[in-house]
């Protein structure tokens, strides 16, 4: 492991470190004015005004969505891009082949060329923001400088943002540098760039949140990935839910999807019926980032970085996901969704029997040009609006963890659900995760994509050395979380999905906690512990036979070539891969 970073500068020195940077910035990038941000009320009202007076913000309606706004964005921005997603170490190998790279004097030459006079004209906002909360010894700090007034709205939500943040900066003497403009929001003049060892980032020409609200996936993922390797921790894309069983008792589960995998429904799901009663509930802690570190008895303690959902909207109905509609009806941005004849947003799958009228475009919706929401269209609202919010959130020690899931969309031969049998064999079950692309993304049905962890764009460093390290936790004194991975999403031979996911995911989660707990029986396979034939109650739950085999069986033959491509995947990163895992990889094979 590298050697921890020097020791923090003294707390004056902090400020005057920051004022330089911001001062140096400014000599770059020109702006008309510098605001520091308070997060004041007072301060987002101003901004607000200002952004509904130049039409970056339009005003929904304030019957049905009290303080909600929609934003459209420039049509070419409207996702991350992977492909000028830069990770600059000065060894191309610490990076890794999950990542592109360029040298770090030659990132910081291209992209300060284009910081280059661009805010001429516009104002440059300093985000001090602390990434979890305030008080909590797990969280980190960061600053983002903007001339996104957007930006700052979405950081307010998403971020512990403005005094309370610059306070702890100064006491704590060190943030992450975090440098942004929407320069031109020109697709050819748009990088975000990572820069690990100095912790920075710099991002230019675009507005969309994973490429500009800088606090999220570049600090809390990538940044904070290289920083957690360093100091023995873990920052995971990983959603956080506290179960409660009916004895009242609270298991905290912390699960990695990549994405469309359903990350935000788990973390807000409602127990079927029959459970509900039986009382049974599910927590939100997060729905997409996870900070965890072991405590002094041994286990994992997990905070939730974020203070917001940034959510997809397209598919949120009060079916799919009844909390998040609640969360979403007041003091929300929607950024490219359609809107109504009386102005409220609407989106594809919203199901609430209203129609669009104008689609994210701005223009009159007409299904034959597009649809009336981009499909990465989004809202950014307060997780303390979530119904389902839990009240150990915001606790500063975090909450134990008492199982990790692994899953991926796999419409064959992956079983509903298996439990690794060590942490070993988690990790490998972690860094074997692939999604099935359809046919409209790739042109080829079936074709795997490895992603490990769901962290294949968003590991800051060599996927080779992050299995290292969390194989490094497996240490005399450890009480580490069970592993399992699931598959909602196996299909039959009619292409239907044979489970019906949603609110039954709880009774695996059902199962997971009582194989920690050491009560739920389970069959011993090569691939792990599948649950025994009874074990996961199915009462309600319409299952043909061959449904049961494919979600709870064990095929030999589909495996073996399984881990055939594994071991390919595993070689595209050379002799880097622990021999740890290679091992477990060759064991399970053999068997
Ligand atoms: O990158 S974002 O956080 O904006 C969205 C995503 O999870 O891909
Ligand atoms: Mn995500």
């Amino acid at each position: 492991m590298p050697a921890t970073p020097p020791a923090p500068a003294g707390a004056g020195s902090t400020l005057q470190a920051l004022t330089d940077w911001v001062a140096e910035v400014a000599a770059l990038t020109r702006p008309d004015a510098i605001h520091w941000c308070d997060g004041s009320d007072a301060e987002n009202a101003a901004l607000v005004a200002r952004m509904e007076a130049d039409g970056t913000l339009v005003r929904l309606n304030e019957q049905t969505h009290p303080h909600s706004w929609l934003h459209r964005s420039h049509p070419d921005d409207v996702a991350r891009v992977e492909h000028l997603t830069l990770v600059c170490t000065p060894q191309r190998e610490d990076a890794g082949p999950n990542n592109h790279w360029l040298a770090p004097a030659e990132a910081h030459a291209k992209i300060d060329a284009l910081f280059d006079g661009c805010m001429r004209g516009r104002t440059m906002y300093v985000i001090p923001y602390c990434m979890g909360p305030i008080d909590s010894p797990l969280s980190r700090c960061g600053v983002e400088i903007t001339d996104s007034p957007y930006v700052v709205a979405n950081m307010r939500i998403m971020t512990r943002m403005g005094a309370p943040a610059l306070a702890r900066i100064e006491r704590e003497g060190r943030f992450v540098k975090g440098l942004h403009s929407i320069g031109e929001l020109d697709p050819e003049r748009r990088f975000i760039m990572h820069f690990p060892e100095e912790l920075t980032i710099k991002s230019y020409g675009s507005g969309y949140g994973g490429n500009a609200l800088l606090g999220k996936k570049c600090h809390a993922l990538r940044i904070a990935s290289y920083q957690a390797r360093r100091e023995g921790w873990l920052a995971e894309h990983m959603l956080i839910l506290g179960l409660e069983t009916p004895r009242g008792e609270t298991h905290y589960i912390a699960a990695a999807f990549p994405s469309a995998c359903g990350k935000t429904n788990l973390a807000m799901l409602i127990p079927p019926e029959g459970y509900r009663e039986a009382g049974w509930k599910i927590w939100t802690i997060g729905d997409d980032i996870c900070w965890m570190r072991p405590g002094a008895d041994g286990r994992l303690y997990a905070i939730n970085p974020e203070a917001g959902f940034f959510g997809v909207a397209p598919g949120t109905s009060r079916k799919s996901n009844p909390n998040a509609l609640a969360t979403i009806q007041s003091h929300t941005i929607f950024t490219n969704v359609g809107v109504t004849a009386d102005n409220q947003p609407w989106w594809e799958g919203i199901d609430n029997g209203q129609q669009p009228v104008v689609d994210w475009r701005g223009q009159p919706y007409d299904p034959a040009v597009r649809p009336a929401a981009h499909p990465n269209s989004r809202f950014t609202v307060s997780a303390r609006r979530c119904p389902s919010y839990s009240d150990q959130a915001e606790a500063p020690q975090g909450v134990p963890i008492s199982a990790i899931v692994f899953g991926g969309r796999r419409a064959t031969l992956v079983p509903l659900v298996f439990e690794a049998r060590d942490w070993t064999h988690g990790v490998l079950v972690g860094a074997a995760m692939g999604s099935e692309t359809t046919a409209a993304a790739t042109g080829q049905v079936g074709v795997l994509r490895r992603d490990p962890m769901a962290m294949k764009p968003f590991c800051g460093y060599n996927f080779a050395d992050y299995f290292a390290h969390w194989l490094s936790f497996d240490q005399p004194g450890a009480q580490l979380p069970k592993v399992f991975h699931v598959n909602w999403f196996r299909k039959g031979a009619d292409g239907k999905f044979l489970w019906p996911g949603f609110g039954d995911n709880l009774r695996v989660l059902e199962w997971m906690i009582r194989r920690v707990q050491g009560t739920a029986g389970a069959v011993e396979t090569p691939i792990g512990a599948l649950p025994r034939p009874g074990e996961i109650d199915l009462e309600g739950v319409a299952l043909t036979p061959e449904a049961q085999e494919a979600l709870f069986g064990f095929d030999r033959e589909g495996w073996c070539r399984e881990f055939g491509s594994l071991a390919e995947y595993l070689a595209e990163y050379g002799p880097r891969i622990p021999e740890a895992l290679r091992a477990e990889q060759q064991r399970i094979a053999a068997q």
